[in-house]
């Protein structure tokens, strides 16, 4: 007796200390294992006489329910110690915002882009398009640009290796293209990615440009200060914007002109920034395009979107442009 009331206290002592499931199923097998000290006192009763099996068995298996019953207690005690600590260490904050993907939105240059492509389109310009990756035909031969033209050199283009391909260094080959296909009256805006051997803070080895294009009977000089003159006033939204147009020269134009555009005027004194370069179709590249000089004249121009992206928006760095940090593209939204 004295035997099975030291057992009581001793699992009653092990039973509330017990921290984890295997301490438990340790401790339970020493007092109910195969030679638990319980169990040990179940095999003695083989010793004893009936009548002495019968006190000493009832009080044997009330003990050994009191045992079950502090080992249940434990079980639950651990169990929900574990859920607690779980829970605590996996703990949410609901009142957070949800993650969503977030609206995306256009690219600046991209915005400029279908900006200019509508004013254009007020003015009954088409947008027309051609491949990146150009013969040396139709990007310079046809351009009227004589062999040794800097411009043919390995140090301004990019040349596709051993093969007769370069990438196109300006979108003029579009207009060639576009010349071919159809006859005057044609009036067209070339927008597209260009490449040139060029990279620093205002320079990029890809870039966009603009070129436009307008060919019927009798389009001069005037028409093209005209279109230009609307264009630029509309795209600045500065309706007494002044353009100047300087001579200059470009083999695929006769005459050709820079253009600039009034950029400050503080009392009279006008701050000009160059902004592109146009001139009359030279008619040597009609004839290249398959158009009749004798009957239909043209001007073209061409300006740099991304240059042009930066001036309206106030973006001093092109290199921001190419850079997709979401932090910059996001004011763009
Ligand atoms: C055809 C005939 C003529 C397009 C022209 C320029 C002058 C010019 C530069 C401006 C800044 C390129 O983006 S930029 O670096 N462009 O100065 N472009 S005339 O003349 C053409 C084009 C196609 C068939």
């Amino acid at each position: 007796m004295s035997d099975l009331k030291t057992i009581l206290q001793e699992a009653t002592g092990a039973l509330t200390e017990v921290m984890t499931m295997s301490d438990l199923e340790q401790t339970k097998a020493r007092f109910l294992g195969k030679s638990g000290s319980l169990t040990e006192q179940l095999k003695a009763l083989g010793k004893l006489s009936p009548e002495e099996k019968k006190t000493a068995g009832a009080a044997i298996n009330e003990v050994k329910q009191q045992v079950e019953a502090l080992i249940n207690d434990a079980k639950n005690r651990i169990l929900n110690a574990e859920l607690e600590a779980k829970l605590a260490a996996e703990a949410i904050d609901v009142t957070l915002p949800g993650r969503t993907s977030g609206l995306g939105g256009l690219h600046p240059v991209t915005r400029c882009l279908e900006r200019i492509e509508a004013l254009f389109a007020t003015m009954g310009f088409a947008v027309a398009d051609g491949p990146e990756i150009e013969t040396d035909y139709y990007c310079f031969t046809a351009l009227n640009t004589p062999p040794n033209h800097p411009a043919r050199s390995m140090q301004d283009t990019f040349y596709v290796l051993n093969s007769e391909n370069l990438l196109r260094s300006h979108t003029s080959p579009v207009q060639i293209r576009y010349m071919e296909a159809h006859q005057p009256p044609l009036r067209i805006i070339c927008p597209g990615r260009v490449y040139r051997c060029d990279h620093d803070a205002t320079h990029s080895p890809m870039f966009h440009q603009i070129e436009g294009l307008w060919i019927d009977e009798g389009i001069s000089l005037a028409d093209l200060k005209g279109t230009l003159t609307q264009f630029f006033r509309a795209f600045f939204e500065r309706d007494d914007m002044q353009i100047r147009f300087r001579p200059s020269f470009f083999p695929f134009v006769e005459p050709g002109v820079e253009v600039d555009i009034e950029w400050e005027n503080k009392g009279g004194k006008i701050k000009w920034l160059e902004i592109g370069g146009a001139g009359v179709v030279h008619p040597q590249v009609l004839r290249n395009g398959g158009i009749d000089p004798e009957k239909y004249s043209g001007f073209a121009f061409g300006m740099g979107l991304d240059r042009l992206t930066m001036l309206k928006y106030g973006v001093n760095d092109l290199r921001l442009f190419f850079e997709n940090d979401i932090k910059f593209l996001a004011q763009f939204r």
